[in-house]
């Protein structure tokens, strides 16, 4: 092997810019030759938990879900990215577990709710806001800021790509 597996473990509320720091983490890591796989909405939500919506009970489950299948490709020798809002602590602490020790890097996407609500790129804020979404994350569903991630990105001061390169720079050597 000539890469430690890693999991970098995106937390942020909706629009925080977890999807798209984490693109860009990537995208880095395979100009340095690093093996990786982003695991989001778009391949796991639409595939193995389409079953699931967005009450707690099921927000536990995907994020449980999603643990297990970034532990195989960990297991796997690849560098793992998971972009969910994965709102719970006890569920990422769940995640943390269930990998060997130094494996799991939680990186908060530390967005304030008024700055994703101004952006509101999807209007999920807006529908959420009126009442037409239920159970929405950070206006009627709670969202648990981690109190001690390994790396937290201030996405008010940074553009993505900044982020990208200080979480980079966080996880280096990656040998
Ligand atoms: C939060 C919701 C909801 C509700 C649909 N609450 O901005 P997006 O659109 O692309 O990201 C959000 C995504 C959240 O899915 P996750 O799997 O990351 O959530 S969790 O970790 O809590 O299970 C949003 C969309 O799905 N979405 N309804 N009610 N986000």
């Amino acid at each position: 092997k000539n890469q430690k597996p890693r999991v970098l473990w995106f937390t942020g509320l909706s629009g925080s810019g977890k999807s798209t720091i984490a693109n860009e983490v990537e995208k880095k890591l395979a100009l340095m030759n690093r093996h990786t796989f982003l695991l989001d909405g778009d391949n796991i939500r639409h595939g193995l938990n389409k079953d699931l919506g967005f009450t707690e009970t099921d927000r536990i489950e995907n994020i449980r879900r999603i643990g297990e299948v970034a532990k195989l490709m960990a297991d796997a020798g690849l560098i793992v990215l998971t972009a969910f809002i994965s709102p719970f602590r006890a569920e990422r602490r769940m995640v943390r577990e269930m990998l060997p020790e130094g494996e799991f890097i939680e990186v908060f996407v530390d967005t304030p709710l008024e700055v994703a609500e101004a952006r509101d790129v999807k209007g999920l804020y807006k529908k959420a806001r009126s009442g037409q979404l239920k159970n929405f994350t950070g206006i009627d569903s709670p969202y648990e800021p981690p109190e001690n991630a390994e790396i937290r990105v201030n996405t008010v001061e940074m553009t993505p790509e900044e982020a990208a390169d200080h979480i980079i720079a966080a996880i280096l050597p990656l040998k």
